[in-house]
């Protein structure tokens, strides 16, 4: 029998990490029965022209779609096949249209959205398409333990063309599904009703040995949202790859409250087995602000987690959020301080400081549209979200200007240390300590040499 084309689309984005939603859904199909290709824009030099190529008597092309840039190109190669490939059926799913079914239906002009996890609800469309049926309409299946799913195929995928984007061999890897916590910024409470689901260690350990002996990698990033939800399977996590002698380093995201709790023989044994960095979402230096957010973690956690992490030779990326609605000035001042005091642990230190942003499915952004901001209200604006945003209203001039300011100097300041970068990094951190940032004539400089420095 005739196998049905499927053909998976990761549209583009800024950034270079694997499409690990197409990939899932992809190898949780009957491949004796569907042929999948997945097409990510990042890699193509012309993706309609691909798609279209591929999607020429295919049964269903399916689109993964994040909030923001990427519904843009989404919109672009939906319209391309919608016009030209009339059998074709189009599914969306992903994060935008799991918080937007009904509009992503209509706007989009689509046959099937999945809300939530894809893995069954895809399976079903699509054999549902291969019986004949057409408008599948909104899906959602409630979500199961990943535990279930096949082990993710990622010949579906150019791996060595990801490596080459970027310019690393980094294999992006995911171990668990949801997050148990509650930031009201954050649209996986929504999405997933703060559950989550984690694959077996040996299962992980198992996959890892497979994937490292085909593909040779040299670090991991794992794109859970929460890694380190729970220390006993953290550590067993570890032991897998020291026992299996797994060569390669990784990266992982920890919250502080969860670093600070970690226990060190834990953390000595992720060291072990590789882990080079954790990037921390600590969102603010305000307690204030973290109770507001019901981040349910401390300020002072941040300072623990970052000690540890310094005597076991690992490296901690912040993340830090400015300019939530009404934020006061002290607010600000109180992360940037906290920011300062997080680069102090040393060059492996470092912080990104993001302004806030209304991403949908958080009751941060239903609160400011109760309170009358006017949020985007088709596809198209939320695809031009950090432009719409990029003047946020609470966010006043002198805000602003404190804040571009600060990023640059931290940036200089705290930089690797060069010897003809001594004397400007000396002046940055000068400064920083201060807060003195009037009359930036280094920044000024800097962006007349090189404009990608200015931000
Ligand atoms: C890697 C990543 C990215 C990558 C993109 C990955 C890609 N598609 O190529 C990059 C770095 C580009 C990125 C960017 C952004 N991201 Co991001 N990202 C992630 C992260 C950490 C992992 C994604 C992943 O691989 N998950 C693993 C797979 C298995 O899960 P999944 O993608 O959710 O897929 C499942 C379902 O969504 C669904 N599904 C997914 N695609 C499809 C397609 C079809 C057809 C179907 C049927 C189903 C389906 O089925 C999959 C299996 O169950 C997630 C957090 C997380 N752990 O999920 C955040 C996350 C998705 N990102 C988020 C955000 C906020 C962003 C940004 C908007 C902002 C930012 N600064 O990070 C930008 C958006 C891009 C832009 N505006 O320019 C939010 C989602 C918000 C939203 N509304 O989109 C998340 C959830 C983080 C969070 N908790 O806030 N991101
Ligand atoms: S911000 Fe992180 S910890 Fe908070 S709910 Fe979202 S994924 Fe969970």
């Amino acid at each position: 029998m005739r196998k049905h084309r499927i053909v998976l689309y990761n549209p583009c984005a800024p950034f270079f990490t694997m499409p690990l939603g197409l990939v899932a859904i992809g190898s949780a199909l009957d491949r004796s029965r569907f042929d999948v290709t997945i097409v990510d824009g990042r890699l193509e030099a012309n993706s309609v022209e691909r798609v279209l190529a591929l999607t020429e008597g295919a049964l269903c092309l399916g689109v993964g779609v994040l909030t923001g840039t990427p519904i843009a190109d989404a919109l672009a190669i939906t319209e391309a096949v919608r016009a030209q490939r009339p059998d074709c059926r189009i599914v969306w799913g992903g994060w935008h249209p799991s918080l937007f079914p009904a509009e992503t239906l209509a706007e989009a002009g689509v046959d099937a959205v999945v809300v939530g996890q894809g893995e069954l609800a895809f399976a079903d469309i699509v054999e549902r398409f291969a019986a004949g049926e057409r408008h599948v309409g909104v899906v959602t299946r409630r979500a199961v333990d990943i535990n279930d799913f096949p082990e993710h195929d990622y010949s579906l995928i150019d791996v060595e063309g990801h490596f080459a984007l970027k310019r690393e061999r980094q294999l992006d890897y995911i171990t668990s599904q949801g997050c148990r916590f509650r930031c009201t910024f954050c649209a996986d409470p929504t999405v997933y009703g703060r559950s989550w689901f984690g694959l077996e260690p040996i299962r992980v350990g198992t996959e890892l040995q497979q994937l490292w002996a085909t593909y040779r990698f040299t670090d991991i990033g794992f794109q859970d949202e929460t890694f380190f939800t729970h220390t006993d399977r953290v550590g067993a996590i570890a032991d897998e790859i020291l026992r299996r002698d797994l060569d390669f380093t990784w990266m992982a995201t920890m919250r502080a409250d969860q670093g600070a709790r970690l226990d060190e023989r834990v953390l000595g044994a992720c060291r072990h087995a590789g882990l080079r960095r954790v990037m921390v979402g600590l969102e603010s230096g305000s307690q204030a602000m973290l109770d507001w957010m019901k981040k349910d973690a401390k300020v002072d956690q941040a300072l623990v987690t970052a000690e540890k992490c310094r005597r076991h030779g690992i490296g901690v990326l912040f993340n830090l959020i400015v300019g939530f609605p009404n934020e006061p000035e002290e607010s600000i001042a109180a992360t940037l301080t906290v920011a300062k005091a997080l680069r102090d642990f040393g060059p492996s230190f470092q912080v990104a400081l993001f302004y806030y942003r209304p991403y949908p499915g958080t009751p941060i952004t239903d609160e400011l549209a109760r309170s009358g901001y006017r949020l985007p209200r088709s596809l198209r604006e939320w695809a031009s979200i950090e432009r719409h945003s990029s003047q946020l209203p609470w966010v006043d001039a002198g805000k602003r200007t404190l804040i571009e300011r600060f990023r640059f100097y931290q940036r200089i300041g705290w930089a690797k240390p060069s010897a003809w970068r001594l004397p400007i990094q000396a002046v940055a951190r000068w400064r920083c300590r201060r807060d003195l940032y009037a009359f930036p004539i280094e920044k000024a400089i800097a962006e007349w040499m090189r404009p990608s420095l200015a931000s």
